[in-house]
């Protein structure tokens, strides 16, 4: 099996997940929380080497303010459960989007887990929050733009001045919920990933699926590998 270096996944559903079966949408995030656990652990075993989330979207501000204010809750509420696990497993917590606009108790939980992960040197665990990509290339222009001199600007500035320019191109996205959209996700990085979108809401998304969604993945590069 080919094992993409680096999963890009959009988690969505997890309110409609709740609202089948009566439940508030704050019940789906909480136990999406945990998937988030299971899937990176399961993506840590297969060799994925860097797994990024799409956990808070710039577009989310526009939620009710109770929602946004449970969502910002959620890192801590992963991080009390599972930092134990992370660190045996040499797992590090990094971010990518503005996380200066975050409130500054969830900031303050976030900055701790990423120090006490920081020196691990196995998977690591992306959270994206506040994050837009459109945004993610702008600051990119901007930034080569204060390196000073600039008359063009190539693709390879923008490659490493993006959010991502640390890690290896994306390889697989998968979106759960059946949309088919990217929302503003990672659009520069995903110009040659290999897209699987998943008929399951993310609190559904186990283990099996993702392996499912790599499986099909391995599938196309084969393909791609043999130009048939
Ligand atoms: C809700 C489903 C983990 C999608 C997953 C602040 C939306 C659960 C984190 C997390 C969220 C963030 C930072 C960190 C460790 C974990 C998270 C948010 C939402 C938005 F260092 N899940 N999760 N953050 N959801």
């Amino acid at each position: 099996m080919v094992i993409p270096q680096h999963v890009a996944i959009i988690m969505d559903g997890n309110g409609r997940w709740a609202k089948k079966q009566n439940k508030p949408r704050s019940y789906g995030h909480l136990i999406g929380t945990d998937n988030v656990r299971n899937i990176a652990i399961k993506a840590d075993e297969l060799g994925v080497k860097v797994l990024t989330l799409y956990a808070f979207s710039t577009e989310n501000w526009k939620r009710p303010k109770d929602e946004i204010d449970y969502l910002m809750s959620l890192p801590a509420v992963f991080i009390d459960k599972f930092l134990k696990e992370l660190m045996e497993r040499n797992i590090r917590i990094e971010t990518i989007g503005d996380i200066s606009a975050l409130p500054v108790n969830t900031l303050n939980v976030i900055r701790r887990a990423m120090e006490k992960t920081g020196s691990n040197d196995g998977m690591v665990l992306v959270l994206a929050l506040n994050y837009g990509g459109r945004s993610d290339i702008v600051q990119a222009v901007n930034e080569v733009i204060k390196a000073g001199n600039v008359t063009s600007i190539s693709e390879q500035d923008i490659s490493e001045n993006i959010s991502t320019r640390n890690y290896p191109d994306v390889d697989l996205m998968i979106r759960t919920s059946l949309d088919y959209r990217i929302s503003n996700f990672l659009l520069w990085q995903l110009s040659y990933s290999e897209l699987v979108f998943v008929d399951c809401y993310w609190p559904e998304f186990d283990e099996k699926r993702f392996l499912a969604a790599v499986e099909e993945y391995s599938s196309r590069q084969r393909r791609f590998g043999g130009l048939l």
